[in-house]
């Protein structure tokens, strides 16, 4: 469903002249500056894809961005641009797909997020180790720029957590974790040894009003959802569990200028990113402002020990640095920014189609 919260990010980014946008992408291995890079998106049905596709199509065109998934996509996604079945681990089917739409980018959502990958052990290492042995071979043989999210969730109970640096010990107890420290190792090594343009961005938990689906920082989402329908909810993190935090439309921007950055002003290929660093209390207080009678309770369950491995401030100062990275979402404006999202977009929505089916 198309967000109007994201309408404002389109905008700006569609005042980008042509001709740099163009230029942005160049690389000698990789498209030429006269088209835009066709860019084919995995996982294209999770969180961040939907948004992500309207970002990039804003700016490459509607043709040039494929979204992919294995999932039966709705009328909407349909209407919006190409969507095609992707499945990243059958690699013949991935090769047939980037010689057939001649693609230039690979982003590469698909993956098991941290507390479903610990219900599902085997299949997180499917798709989130052997699914990236084939992306990153994959963008390899067609000298593909590839895009890989790696997450606060890469740190572990031995990483310093107030502040989390760039680079420092990762030793992390989830298998989610483990594979996405595997997807930075093997893809910084494909970058020395075969110079694949590989870049990666260590996100904190995204808020969006589209349900997450399986994470550990999922609980900010849908206070949300709930506190609006039913002023109430019941939290499964304790009340000071402090996280890093991003609003999507931050999160995507942060992609989108990341993929155009000029390879020489990319000191490393893995960089923190983050806006804000709060707790379920401190986001329960500024829903409040909203939702006067709103009453959450707090009962931690397997999540809490994930949670409290992670950082709690993220230093994304190296991104700052190099290619000027900068949030526009604090607490206060993603609170009035989500309350009339998931309002608007959700419950009016929801509530005109019960009007309709009563009539
Ligand atoms: C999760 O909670 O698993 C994700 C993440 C922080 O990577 N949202």
């Amino acid at each position: 469903m198309w967000r109007k919260c994201l309408s404002s990010l389109v905008a700006s980014q569609r005042q980008v002249q042509p001709m740099l946008r163009l230029m942005h992408h160049h690389h000698p291995n990789q498209a030429p500056a006269t088209r835009p890079p066709k860019i084919l998106i995995t996982g294209g049905l999770g969180q961040l894809g939907i948004e992500c596709a309207k970002l990039l199509r804003s700016q490459y065109g509607s043709e040039s961005v494929i979204l992919s998934d294995i999932i039966k996509p709705s009328q909407a996604v349909l209407e919006n641009g190409p969507y095609i079945f992707a499945d990243i681990l059958d690699f013949k089917g991935l090769q047939k797909i980037v010689v057939n739409h001649r693609i230039d980018w690979l982003i590469h959502f698909s993956a098991l997020l941290s507390a479903v990958g610990e219900q599902n052990v085997p299949l997180a290492v499917r798709v989130n180790i052997e699914g990236v042995h084939n992306v990153i071979e994959l963008a390899k043989q067609y000298k593909l720029r590839i895009f890989v999210p790696s997450t606060i969730g890469a740190f572990g109970p031995d990483s310093p957590r107030n502040p989390t640096p760039n680079v420092t010990i990762q030793r992390p107890r989830t298998i989610y974790g483990v594979s996405k420290v595997h997807a930075e190792l093997i893809g910084e090594y494909y970058y020395h040894k075969f110079g694949l343009d590989f870049r990666c961005l260590r996100f904190p938990g995204v808020i969006s009003s589209d349900p997450p689906g399986g994470g550990t920082t999922d609980y900010a989402v849908a206070v949300f959802h709930e506190a609006l329908r039913h002023g109430k909810y019941t939290c499964y993190l304790k009340p000071d569990t402090r996280l890093p935090m991003m609003y999507i439309e931050d999160c995507l921007r942060a992609l989108l200028e990341f993929m155009r950055a000029p390879n020489e002003q990319l000191k490393r290929r893995v960089y923190n990113v983050t806006a804000m660093s709060f707790t379920p209390e401190e986001l329960v207080d500024k829903l409040s402002k909203h939702v006067p009678h709103l009453h959450v309770t707090y009962k931690p369950d397997s999540r809490q020990l994930i949670a409290d491995s992670w950082p709690q401030v993220f230093d994304d100062s190296d991104a700052r640095r190099d290619w000027h990275w900068k949030h526009k979402y604090d607490l206060t404006n993603l609170v009035d920014f989500m309350v009339k999202d998931v309002q608007e977009n959700y419950i009016n929505v929801e509530n005109g189609e019960r009007q309709t089916i009563k009539i």
